[in-house]
């Protein structure tokens, strides 16, 4: 099952509990893994459990914000507008981009720090070696909430213990001239990194998104980002302190909490540990020993997989995709996707709302419900959970992907599946109405007559308190704007959210007198790690027959594939096609104009694009830009699928192309 970060929680429980718990079968994962896999790697290695501290309220405290390879004007348009707000109400907020394309966040930014693909790890290794240097790291800080950490030889995702004077002694290669050789900013660029960071007065809000977890090193420079902020102290008050952005509304929600990644269980579980898999059969009634303990397989290799003859004895055969598009999104598509047309005995089924790339080579398509024609709960990237009600009936044969779930579930019970029992028998998704009387859930003219939701969530719930994710009763969350978790209930008996976790007098859960408790520390002393990660030279670099870079990403007027926004006329209108954004200079040199047709080429595919130069945003001498949302022009034919040995996320943001005009404008 390939599933999304824009599945509702209850949606995403549901599909979990019916392939691990159901088909004792861990190979599910989310879209996601495109997403925010190295977020989650970096913080379950850093503090040792998964997801940010803190919360949005740092976009009305920080007095610098610094974007680490995020287009946060474009791509996170409703937050960034916090801090325009805050801009005309006349405070001083400095803006540093630091991004390897100027953007329209560049444009609104104070410095725009333009740096090399990768780089970003010499960058963060500079900071500190800045920070050490001239004595102004945070000593206090460091010596009662932190331990050093080193990547070992080779690199693990545990690493190994260090001490302090070893981290000093690795960063120090990190001198400004070396990193600036390496990053290609100026030394004065890279000073004012280090200034900021030594100035305690400031309180520094660093952001980042798919720049950083779109890499093949993505956790290392993960935890370089949270190792700057713990170094120097600019950690924990409001306004101060390392966030990772997620893309979308609910990859933290229902990919991360829900655990619909291959390895994981809810409640930030895993099938691999037997006390995990023992808490989720004892939640889900099964029989002990139901859940497989090996990990599933990740969204690249599922999709590999996938393309590999059905003789092979690790082939997949059938995938169910819900609420997300593969046949565009995913990378190296000729390889993880088109390759299936050619197969004897694959079987895709898709769940959407509309014809897409994926649902082209489908050979059962399942008409999905839009978010708002359901019940729904999300869950974002401040930790904060928010349900709604289905506001419309969705029309035809459209059916709640849960419902979806549920149905081939029941069916599978029907037919004598024993994964569809619990150890008493009943049928894995029973469910009952307030007077305890069951409602056939699996009969679309029933499903609404109980609401599943709250019932799917309430069972939910029993897994966020295992490590401390506590969620709000379902009828409390129903009354809210959402809230952040933990939501534990007071003595007065209200239900209270947690906006900084870690931090005393902010979260139930640290114990008096200890300032900062990381309770769920990797080293089991309340110690969050500061880890030192080298600069590793990306897997794919320009050379002489492919001499440019290609990045790929999106654009305001777009979400994702565009099977939603392309067919609405305004913005389709706004933003008809997709393009090439080249350097002038370049341009110039090829002779090439605007709106010009050339040919991007890489060693997996080519494709003709129109030439746009100096338009929404301008790429440096040396790169090309392309979006992905056009269907007709599918760039993820050209991108590169090699990913984090950690996170397996694949870096959609660097590969080797050249460009080749096919005839004017
Ligand atoms: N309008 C709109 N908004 C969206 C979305 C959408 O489709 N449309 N999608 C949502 C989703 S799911 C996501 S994940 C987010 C994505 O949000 P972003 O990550 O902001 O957007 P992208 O266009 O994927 O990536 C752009 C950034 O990648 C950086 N970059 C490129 N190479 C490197 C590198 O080597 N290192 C670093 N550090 N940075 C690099 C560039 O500097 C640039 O700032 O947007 C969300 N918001
Ligand atoms: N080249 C390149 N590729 C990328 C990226 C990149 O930066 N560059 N970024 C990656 C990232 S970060 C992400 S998050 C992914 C996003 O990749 P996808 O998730 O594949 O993109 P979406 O267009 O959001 O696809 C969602 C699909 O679900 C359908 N849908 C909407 N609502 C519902 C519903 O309620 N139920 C059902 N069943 N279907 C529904 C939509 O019609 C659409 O087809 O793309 C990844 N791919
Ligand atoms: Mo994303």
């Amino acid at each position: 099952m390939y599933g999304s970060g824009q599945w509702t929680i209850p949606e995403g429980y549901a599909a979990n509990k019916f392939m691990k718990g159901g088909l004792s079968n861990n190979h599910i994962d989310p879209n996601a893994r495109l997403c925010m896999a190295s977020a989650v790697t970096g913080y379950i290695s850093t503090y040792g459990v998964d997801e940010p501290y803190n919360c949005y309220d740092d976009l009305d405290n920080c007095d610098t914000l610094i974007l680490w390879g995020n287009n946060f004007a474009e791509m996170h348009p409703v937050l960034f507008s916090r801090v325009v707000d805050r801009r005309l109400r006349g405070q001083k907020v400095e803006l540093i981009d630091l991004t390897t394309r100027h953007t329209r966040t560049s444009q609104q930014s104070d410095h725009v720090l333009i740096f090399q693909p990768q780089s970003d790890l010499a960058i963060a290794n500079c900071i500190s070696h800045q920070l050490i240097e001239r004595n102004a790291w945070d000593r206090e800080f460091v010596e009662r909430y932190c331990n050093f950490r080193g990547p070992g030889q080779p690199q693990t995702l545990k690493g190994e213990p260090i001490t302090f004077e070893q981290f000093r002694d690795s960063v120090a290669e990190y001198t400004i001239e070396k990193t600036s050789q390496i990053s290609g900013l100026s030394a004065d660029q890279l000073r004012l990194l280090g200034d900021r960071f030594a100035d305690r007065s400031r309180r520094i809000l660093s952001l980042w998104c798919m720049g950083m977890n779109q890499h093949t090193q993505g956790t290392a420079i993960n935890n370089l980002v949270h190792a700057i902020h713990l170094l120097s102290g600019h950690f924990g008050t409001p306004g101060d302190g390392p966030q990772s952005l997620t893309g979308q509304p609910s990859a933290c929600g229902t990919v991360r909490e829900v655990g619909t990644l291959a390895h994981a269980l809810p409640g930030d579980l895993r099938v691999d540990d037997e006390k995990g898999r023992h808490i989720a059969e004892d939640i889900w009634k099964l029989p002990e020993g139901r859940i497989n303990p090996a990990p599933g397989y990740h969204t690249v290799l599922m999709w590999e997989k996938f393309c590999t003859p059905t003789t092979a004895p690790d082939a997949i055969d059938t995938i169910w995709v819900q609420v997300t598009n593969p046949g565009q999104t995913l990378p190296n598509l000729h390889k993880l996707f088109r390759g299936k047309k050619e197969l004897e005995g694959k079987f895709l089924i898709v769940s959407d709302v509309y014809p897409t790339a994926t649902t082209d080579l489908a050979d059962l398509i399942l008409p999905s419900a839009l978010w708002v024609e359901k019940n729904g709960i999300f869950g974002n990237s401040e930790r904060r959970t928010q349900q709604w009600f289905r506001m419309i009936t969705p029309p035809g044969d459209a059916r709640d992907d849960c419902w979806q779930t549920i149905a081939v579930a029941r069916k599978l019970f029907e037919l004598g599946h024993p994964g569809m029992k619990t150890k008493d028998g009943k049928f894995l998704f029973q469910q009952a109405n307030d007077a305890g009387e069951e409602v056939p859930i699996w009969d679309w003219s029933h499903y609404y007559d109980t609401n599943v939701d709250e019932r799917l969530y309430e069972e939910y719930r029993n897994f966020s308190r295992v490590k401390h994710k506590d969620l709000a009763p379902y009828p409390v969350l129903a009354k809210a704007r959402g809230l952040r978790w933990p939501v534990v209930q007071g003595e007065d008996g209200e239900w209270h959210e947690t906006n900084y976790r870690f931090v005393e007098g902010k979260d139930p859960y640290v114990a008096k007198g200890k300032g900062y408790q990381f309770y769920h520390s990797v080293t089991g002393d309340d110690k969050a790690l500061i880890w030192f990660r080298p600069y590793v030279p990306p897997p794919e670099m320009p050379d002489e027959k492919y001499p440019f870079w290609l990045d790929t990403g999106r654009v305001l007027e777009h979400w994702h594939s565009g099977t939603l926004t392309m067919r609405i006329p305004t913005l389709r209108k706004a933003m008809p096609q997709a393009y090439v954004e080249i350097n002038r200079d370049d341009a110039t040199r090829l002779k090439i104009q605007n709106g010009d047709v050339v040919r991007v080429e890489t060693r997996r595919g080519s494709m003709e694009l129109p030439v746009w130069i100096d338009g929404r945003a301008s790429c440096s001498p040396g790169h090309i830009f392309v979006p992905f949302f056009d269907q007709r022009k599918l760039i993820n034919e050209l991108t590169l699928d090699a990913h984090c040995p950690f996170s397996k996320q694949p870096d959609y943001k660097k590969c080797a192309a050249r460009v080749v005009k096919v005839k004017p404008s």
